[in-house]
């Protein structure tokens, strides 16, 4: 068998050859695939890690907090606050932004995630994520704050997931392509698995929580229509569907053999933005899926154009084969804006 490549090797030969992998985004990298593989560990280990089931809290979004969400919260802080990477983090689970503290150097980057995605899942054994995206800190002041988190997502200098599913694998990308490693577990490494990986451009699957159906405006209920017609519809081909309730598994889905996933707005409310957080789960996906020839929009722009106004703002995420998301988004010119 040929000698795989790790994500350290990867990263090194990547900024050899592109320069593009400072050495506090490569040490940033390298840190929060060490904490994957730690949440890895407990998520895997279940009940037996006495780790399953209510945290008795809420967080900002008003969801019952998992304890797997606050102990993959807590390693995410504990891994990175030290290394003189970050300026500061910012989490899915915490109100506030969290400063590096005085007593460690601060760095040129913000780091901001969803410690653990899909909780729902959990306790039922399908597959969950953590999802990170990477922004500069402004050099134009000194000190760091909210605002400075309040960048579109265009602005992203890296952006991945780790999936623990079947495999523990982390998809990645630094602007130049999107790229896969799976967690060897003897080894305790990150192996390339893939690397530029393409969505393609059409698609026969879709996913979608079916149970909104009549909350959808009338552009997603147009596309879904079709797609359910199948061939004795205006497609002429048949769809499958796929609804995991976790995005990470549904977006990996996506990386690895196309498809769309759609999480609307609710057409009784056009004025509320959706249920997915922009900062921390749509930009981090769409920067991938763009990068791997797909494209992600809230039904009418591009997601990484949104600007932000709130630290934990949400968003309508349209994402994947290119041709599709296009579909729905004619749909919607059609239809005249929400
Ligand atoms: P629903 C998980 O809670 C999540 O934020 C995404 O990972 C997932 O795609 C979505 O919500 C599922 O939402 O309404 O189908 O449970």
């Amino acid at each position: 068998m040929s000698k795989r490549v790790s994500l350290t090797q990867y990263l090194v030969e990547q900024q050899r050859e592109h320069d593009n992998i400072p050495a506090q985004l490569r040490l940033l990298i390298e840190v929060v695939a060490r904490a994957c593989k730690r949440i890895a560990i407990a998520v895997n280990k279940g009940a037996l890690g006495e780790v399953l089931g209510s945290a008795g809290s809420e967080n900002v979004q008003g969801e019952v907090q998992k304890k797997l969400d606050i102990i993959s919260n807590e390693v995410l802080i504990e891994a990175n606050e030290w290394g003189g990477h970050l300026a500061a983090m910012a989490s899915e689970e915490m109100d506030e932004i969290h400063i590096i503290p005085n007593r460690y150097p601060q760095g040129e980057f913000l780091l901001l995630f969803d410690p653990l995605d899909g909780s729902s899942n959990i306790d039922v054994n399908v597959s969950i994520g953590t999802i990170f995206s990477v922004l500069k800190k402004p050099t134009n002041h000194e000190g760091v704050s909210e605002a400075d988190f309040l960048q579109p997502g265009n602005q992203q200098v890296a952006a991945g997931y780790c999936v623990y599913g079947p495999q523990t694998t982390l998809v990645l990308t630094v602007g130049a392509g999107v790229v896969m490693f799976t967690l060897d577990r003897e080894l305790g490494g990150w192996f390339l698995v893939e690397q530029d990986v393409q969505i393609p451009a059409d698609t026969k699957e879709f996913a979608i929580n079916m149970s909104n159906m009549r909350h959808w405006a009338p552009p997603v209920k147009r596309y879904i229509d079709e797609c359910l017609a199948g061939t004795t519809g205006a497609r002429g081909k048949d769809f499958n569907m796929r609804w995991i309730a976790s995005m990470v598994a549904d977006v990996h889905r996506i990386l690895s053999r196309g498809g769309i996933f759609m999480y609307p707005w609710d057409a009784r409310e056009p004025s509320k933005p959706g249920k997915l957080r922009l900062m921390y789960e749509a930009n981090p996906m769409a920067f991938l899926v763009e990068q791997a020839g797909g494209a992600a929009t809230n039904g009418q722009q591009r997601i990484l154009d949104i600007q932000p106004t709130k630290l934990h703002e949400r968003v309508s995420v349209i994402l994947g084969s290119k041709n599709e998301v296009e579909r729905v988004t004619a749909y919607h010119e059609k239809a005249g804006k929400p």
